[in-house]
């Protein structure tokens, strides 16, 4: 038997190599960047452009830590812990995180972030501490601007300054699904919009002032003058190639179309009129001045469902991805390579799929590029050579998962969530922010029930393909006597959608 095994392992090197000697094909894998570290749940990774080679990650529930660049890195420092004023859940919590170009010399950095009592997005402006430069001073905090959110997806999250020197924040449509509130199109309303603002500047009341050439500058209109683009849904990451000075971003899709744009002054990209290269609402629609993606993929096979906007690779190891933009899927757990120049010709690349949640991309002060999995690990390219014969086994898992809230915007905490369907589950929401996610499930029809005393209960139904993702909102009404309170049930908004 023990022969028998080691026969067929023997046979089977050899025949592999054969292959192999025969035709190399480049591949790509993730593989561990710093394999001593781990985080909780990063969503990004930075670097503070002072020459000190550290690398620093956002920690959704609210902290930032620090470490050397250096894959023997054995612990990281915190550097900033502020969980005590953000919300963190679902698509919640520190979002984003920019040093300042003169970090060196004003120790100023800046994070964009959530917070509750009533949901809102923060912009702030923090200082490192004078006695460690590891550690940021967390009674620094100025804040630049508060922008209520009418439901808790879509928030944006990037924070990048701009070879202007201006600071560019990402801010999605406010939430639910499809836009309800038309906030994309609408240029009087903060939602939907990549902003620019000086931060070296004042300007009334306000700390920061507004670039002279943004697209709305000194209107009359009601416009709001930080706007640099606008009819995005929500795009979450950002980045600029310094070598081009484009602004690359990824768009997250509704149900369909994920898209990457090259963002310029004053453009219209088309949320919630288009979604990616087509009409979403409404459709037909009219396309005149809407500017139109470089590349959108699609969410059937061999898509995904949300779009991580990555980088334009600019570093030494992997020299044949030089000039080409990375990003990846959150859900699917692919990256690609595109290659596109401003002429007609795109060329897209998928160099990868593999079982991570990609939540960022990140470069270190060389340009290199990091991954980061939401699970808690931190990755980097690596080139493999395999047979072209090799076919990848395929990855069937899913989640559901979402918000419980009340009819006014409020979570609702410690309700009972019950998934119906192809298997039952039971959960208990202990989570201050009214958040559950089931993970592991399989593609078929569920029914998503919440209950909670003194609540009515509240289903939906859901239907998923293997591997999708899909987020649900429960709005639960109050009851009185065991009555629905119909005075509470004014609004009703969404029910369903990704
Ligand atoms: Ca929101
Ligand atoms: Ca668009």
């Amino acid at each position: 038997m023990k022969f028998w095994y080691l026969s067929v392992n023997l046979f089977l090197l050899f025949f592999v190599s054969c292959v192999v000697g025969a035709q190399q094909i480049q591949q790509y894998k993730l593989q561990e960047a710093f394999p001593h570290l781990s985080f909780d749940s990063p969503v990004d990774l930075q670097h503070a452009g002072d020459g000190t080679n550290r690398l620093f990650v956002v920690s959704q529930r609210g902290m930032v830590s620090v470490f050397e660049n250096n894959p023997l890195a054995k612990s990281a420092q915190t550097f900033l812990d502020i969980r005590d004023r953000v919300i963190a859940a679902g698509e919640l919590g520190l979002l984003g995180l920019a040093f300042h170009p003169d970090y060196e010399q004003n120790g100023y950095f800046y994070v964009n972030y959530t917070a509750a009592n009533p949901l809102r997005s923060i912009i702030a402006r923090y200082s490192v501490s004078e006695a460690d430069p590891n550690a940021a001073d967390n009674k620094s905090e100025l804040i630049l601007f508060h922008i209520r959110q009418p439901f808790p997806n879509h928030n944006g999250g990037q924070l990048a300054f701009g070879p202007d020197g201006y600071l560019y924040i990402a801010l999605g449509d406010g939430g639910s699904a499809g836009d309800p509130q038309n906030n994309g199109q609408n240029r009087s309303s903060f939602l939907g919009k990549i902003l620019r603002i000086d931060v070296n500047a004042t300007s009334g009341e306000t700390f920061y002032g507004i670039p002279p050439d943004n697209p709305f500058a000194g209107n009359t209109k009601g416009f709001k003058e930080e706007i640099y683009a606008y009819g995005l849904r929500n795009p979450w990451r950002f980045s600029f190639d310094f070598a081009t000075g484009w602004l690359w971003a990824g768009d997250v899709g509704q149900n369909s179309w994920e898209e990457i744009d090259i963002i310029t002054k004053g453009e219209n990209y088309g949320w919630r009129v288009m979604e990616g290269n087509h009409c979403y609402n409404p459709s037909p629609c009219n396309t005149t001045g809407l500017a139109l993606p470089v590349w959108e993929y699609g969410h059937d096979n061999p898509g995904g469902c949300s779009i991580t906007g990555g980088h334009v690779y600019r570093g030494k190891k992997l020299p044949e991805l030089a000039g080409r933009y990375l990003y990846g899927d959150y859900c699917s757990g692919r990256i690609w390579a595109l290659r596109y120049d401003g002429g007609n010709s795109v060329t897209n690349t998928l160099l990868l799929k593999e079982d991570v949640n990609i939540s960022s991309f990140g470069i270190d002060e060389d340009h290199e590029i990091f991954i980061c999995d939401l699970n808690g690990k931190i990755y980097e390219l690596s080139t493999v050579t395999s047979s072209p014969t090799a076919t990848p086994t395929p990855i069937i898992k899913g989640k559901i998962f979402g918000y419980v809230m009340d009819n006014k915007g409020n979570f609702i905490k410690s309700a009972r969530i019950k998934l119906k369907g192809k298997e039952t589950r039971k959960k208990t929401l202990s989570d201050t922010a009214g958040f559950f996610e089931f993970t592991g499930i399989e593609g078929a029809t569920y029914k998503v029930i919440a209950e909670k005393t003194g609540y009515k209960k509240t289903r939906q139904m859901i239907t998923m393909n293997d591997g999708e993702e899909k987020e649900i909102m429960l709005e639960m009404k109050k009851t009185v006597d065991g009555k629905v309170n119909l005075l509470l049930n004014k609004e009703v908004f969404w029910q369903g959608g990704a």
